[in-house]
């Protein structure tokens, strides 16, 4: 069984967004045709609290994209984005939210991110996502969404580990590429046994 995972298509990470990226939105129609061709649709959207700890605003003196050391290791700071029932939350108005089977929601605790669709940021504490699959009978992952060399780097990495059958499809994600993120993050879905498509 063969699931399309489609990470974080929401305002926030659009033009307009509060954390854009780059031609976030050409990908939205080209995912809603693919959403026909599988047995499952599963899309994550970013939930944060007001105050959430990846937050530059939540630490005296920093500003956006800096990283700092959490309890968990190492954290890039954001600016406020999909903040929980905020219209910047929402998924990209144009995504076929109708046909999703699930939607999972990650982020919400304060004290820690969630980039990957799998675990928070502390490799460590799931989301529930790998349950939901397996019962489900899905072995084959394509991924698709924003941003390419976060939370799709984390979701696909994590779930070539946990043995599913992962493709990214890089002409349906777009990046947000501080300081060669992208290019490392192709390279660690690549040895972690991702198929970049
Ligand atoms: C994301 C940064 C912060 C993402 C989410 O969806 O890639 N990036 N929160
Ligand atoms: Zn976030």
């Amino acid at each position: 069984m063969h699931a399309l995972v489609v990470i974080d298509v929401q305002n926030d990470f659009c033009p307009g967004g509060a954390l854009a990226v780059d031609r976030g939105d050409e990908i939205v129609q080209p995912i809603n045709a693919l959403m026909a061709e599988v047995d499952a649709v599963v899309l994550t959207q970013d939930w944060h609290p007001a105050g959430h700890s990846s937050f530059a605003s939540s630490h005296q003196g920093k500003t956006p994209f800096e990283l700092i050391e959490m309890p968990y290791g190492p954290q890039v700071l954001w600016p406020d984005h999909c903040i929980q029932g905020s219209p910047g939350a929402n998924f990209h108005p144009d995504l076929e939210v109708d046909r999703a089977d699930m939607i999972i929601r990650k982020g919400f605790r304060a004290a820690i991110d969630s980039y990957s669709a799998f675990f928070e940021n502390d490799h460590q504490t799931p989301t529930g996502l790998e349950g939901y699959l397996r019962t489900r009978g899905i072995d084959r992952l394509t991924m698709v969404g924003l941003a390419t060399d976060f939370c799709v780097n984390f979701s696909a990495v994590d779930a070539a580990k946990l043995g599913f059958q992962v493709t990214v499809l890089q002409d349906l994600c777009r990046a947000i590429d501080l300081e060669g993120s992208l290019q490392t993050a192709l390279d660690g879905m690549r040895q972690a046994g991702v198929t970049l498509a």
